[in-house]
């Protein structure tokens, strides 16, 4: 058996029984899929993730990638060329290209769904896989010439990256110095160190096209201070004929390092010097030395930062799926263990020295740690796909040529807690939880899960930290929304209690929810009055009040991030509730009891700490910014 264990059932109830995705299946766009369909892609997709794809995870973080740093080349293992190979050939990619690049579009949600599995399996592989949805992008915002580019890409398996971070800008991206000057054939050449770059370099395709953030010098209108004069290139690994696609002379980008890391050992990560001057200021003299870094810039426009956001926007969702599906592997995989391990005798009768041993899912403790890792990673699944949901309504919109701003706020505003609050629970879920329930045994290489907690750790830090992700929740998707998105979303669950979703079953459970809203409402207005009073156009007005904003954005994240799961979680109970009523196989009825108790768990353990952080919030003061730095 392979150390991944999906779930699936939860996959189907939450798409299909919950969020209604199947409904919009047979017809229009989607006319090729009916359910039926689509149940049978989701179950070979999930056959690929925990046998193919699973296969290589063990392996390639023992034997980890291969640097050879003079020829600035990387060996990636066997074992993880197969398991990536058996994804590319899958095709899967296609599902998320538009018609004309040869995609066969799928309801993102759908795709949402399938993407857990692969991510929870062998995240690096999806990671290594982006050429084709890298290739939309240019596709999508790029000249005539540069859609063929796109197609090439797809055509010759190209590989792609996203390099933004530099050594001295990482989350303030707008500090990068990497620099394009414009050339006379209407190319560019870049000069620069990029740092921390996935996929960088490896021996899996025959080209890698990098999209590269840099400042343009010596245009007008471009090339100002910060994001905003950051332009995007296209910047080949190995030059090639752009109509054939056939391959030419190196290009001036290297693989200057590989870093060594605590996780994710497979994927690469790798700093890149771009250009003529950046590899001989290093003092290299192989083969190569001394070609400039050619690109292109996409779109032949000035947008840079705006068209990377459509890159990140995809990127954050897929690192708080990644993030979720490696918690819910977590957990079911210490459920197996704890059905197994026999420990101490039940409480009951903790003083009869002779009492039976028992499995340790016996345990009270046990089994509130059960609980909290399942309530969690079920509710962040539903996260994730009702987020995807809103996907669905944006491409159903854009289909008929009209735009569903409602469903693209809404997606604005969850993706920071997707990313953000996904990505926090699940990395201290799975070490205080998960790896807990083995004991000793969860620390040792035999189990999957001291990788686990290495692997998802990253998922806090790269695609913006989660201190990035709360003041983007707060500033971006809610101050600067006027609240549009929030209010509906709030108004979404007032909905849920006024409706009495559930019943008398869930009466108390909505009463906390009503309870959770509220708090988190005040959380927020606390916040918004700091960010008044920060105003120095108002009668009092001191702009250091901004830091007690600065100092609750986290918190608040976090705060949503619980309320949306509580509420995603009632909704799921409810339909349980209502599948319990009629005659079930003794299969469906322990996982719908299983899908009440996970809401009723969630509302009553966790909801009333919102509470507390309310308290916190509200008791704000600027002492943390007044303290000397040296008092720390
Ligand atoms: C990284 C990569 O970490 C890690 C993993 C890579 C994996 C790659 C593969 C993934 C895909 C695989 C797909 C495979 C599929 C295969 C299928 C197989 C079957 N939303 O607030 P301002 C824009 S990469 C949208 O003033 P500052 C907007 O244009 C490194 N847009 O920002 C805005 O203008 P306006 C990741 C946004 O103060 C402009 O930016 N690094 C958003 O100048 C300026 O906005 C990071 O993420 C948004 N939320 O800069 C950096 N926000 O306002 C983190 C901004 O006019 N740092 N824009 O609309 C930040 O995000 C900072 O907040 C900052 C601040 C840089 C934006
Ligand atoms: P810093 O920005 O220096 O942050 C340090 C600490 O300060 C963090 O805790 C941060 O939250 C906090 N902080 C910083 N600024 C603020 C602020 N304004 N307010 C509050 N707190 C703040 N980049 C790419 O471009 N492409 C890639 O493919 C890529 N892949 C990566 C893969 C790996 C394995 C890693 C480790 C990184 C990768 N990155 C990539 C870079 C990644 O996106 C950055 O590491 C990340 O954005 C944080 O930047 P930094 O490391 O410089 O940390």
């Amino acid at each position: 058996m392979g150390h991944y264990k999906s779930n699936l059932r939860d996959i189907e109830f939450a798409l299909f029984d919950v969020f209604g995705s199947g409904e919009q299946l047979g017809g229009g766009r989607y006319a090729e899929f009916d359910t039926d369909t689509v149940r049978s892609i989701l179950a070979e997709v999930d056959r690929m993730s925990r046998e193919d794809l699973a296969a290589s995870y063990t392996d390639s973080d023992r034997n980890p990638p291969v640097y050879d740093p003079a020829e600035r080349s990387v060996t990636l293992p066997e074992s993880f060329k197969k398991s990536f190979a058996t994804l590319m050939d899958s095709e899967l990619w296609r599902f998320a290209l538009p018609e004309g690049l040869g995609g066969t579009p799928l309801p993102p949600s759908v795709f949402w769904g399938a993407a857990e599995l692969i991510l929870g399996s062998n995240a690096a592989a999806w990671m290594y896989a982006s050429g084709p949805s890298f290739a939309s992008v240019i596709w999508r915002n790029g000249t005539e010439a540069q859609k063929r580019i796109a197609e090439l890409m797809i055509e010759r398996g190209w590989a792609a990256t996203m390099v933004l971070t530099e050594p001295d800008a990482g989350s303030d991206v707008g500090a990068g110095t990497t620099k394009a000057f414009p050339q006379d054939d209407g190319t560019w050449h870049i000069e620069g160190v990029k740092r921390f770059i996935t996929s960088g370099e490896h021996d899996m395709s025959e080209n890698i096209v990098h999209l590269v953030l840099a400042r343009p010098v010596g245009v007008d209108g471009a090339g100002g201070p910060g994001t905003k004069g950051l332009s995007l290139f296209i910047v080949p690994k190995v030059r090639f004929d752009p109509s054939t696609g056939e391959l030419g002379s190196r290009n001036g980008v290297y693989a200057t390092n590989v870093e060594k890391k605590m996780g994710l050992k497979v994927s690469t990560t790798c700093e890149l010097s771009f250009g003529r001057d950046t590899l001989s200021s290093r003092g290299r003299d192989s083969d190569g030395d001394g070609e400039p870094a050619v690109g292109w810039l996409l779109g032949d426009v000035h947008d840079g930062i705006a068209q990377m956001f459509q890159v990140i926007e995809y990127a954050r969702m897929m690192v708080g799926t990644k993030a979720i599906a490696t918690l819910s592997s977590g957990y079911l995989n210490a459920l197996e263990y704890a059905k197994e391990r026999v420990q101490g005798a039940d409480l009951t009768r903790a003083t009869d020295k002779t009492a039976p041993r028992v499995t340790i899912t016996h345990h009270p403790d046990v089994r509130r740690s059960l609980m909290t890792q399942k309530a969690h990673a079920e509710g962040m699944r539903a996260l994730v796909l009702y987020t995807a949901t809103m996907q669905d309504r944006v491409a159903a919109a854009a289909a008929r040529g009209e735009t569903d701003e409602t469903a693209e706020r809404v997606n604005d505003l969850l993706l920071p807690i997707v990313k953000g609050y996904g990505s926090e629970r699940s990395w201290v879920l799975l070490g205080s939880e998960s790896l807990q329930t083995f004991g000793g045994s969860g620390f040792l290489q035999d189990y999957p899960l001291e990788q686990y907690v290495r692997d998802a750790k990253i998922d806090t830090l790269y695609e913006g930290t989660t201190a990035i992700q709360g003041q983007d929740f707060f500033f971006r998707k809610i101050v600067r929304d006027n609240g549009q998105a929030l209010g509906w979303l709030s108004q979404q669950i007032q909905q849920t209690v006024d409706d009495e979703l559930g019943g008398g079953r869930l009466k108390v459970e909505r009463e906390l929810l009503a309870k959770a809203l509220a708090d988190v409402q005040g959380i927020l207005g606390t916040m918004v009055g700091f960010l008044m009073s920060a105003d120095v156009r108002t009668e009092g007005g001191d702009v250091r009040n901004v830091y007690k904003v600065g100092l609750n954005t986290t918190r608040l994240l976090l705060a949503a991030g619980d309320l949306v799961v509580a509420w995603l979680l009632l909704r799921q109970a409810a339909v349980a509730l209502t599948k319990l009523d009629d005659e079930t196989s003794p299969r469906d009825q322990a996982f719908y009891e299983g899908k009440v108790a996970a809401a009723q768990f969630f509302a009553r353990q966790v909801l009333p700490r919102l509470a507390a952080e309310r308290a916190v919030a509200e008791a704000t003061d600027n002492s943390l910014m007044d303290l000397d730095e040296a008092a720390f």
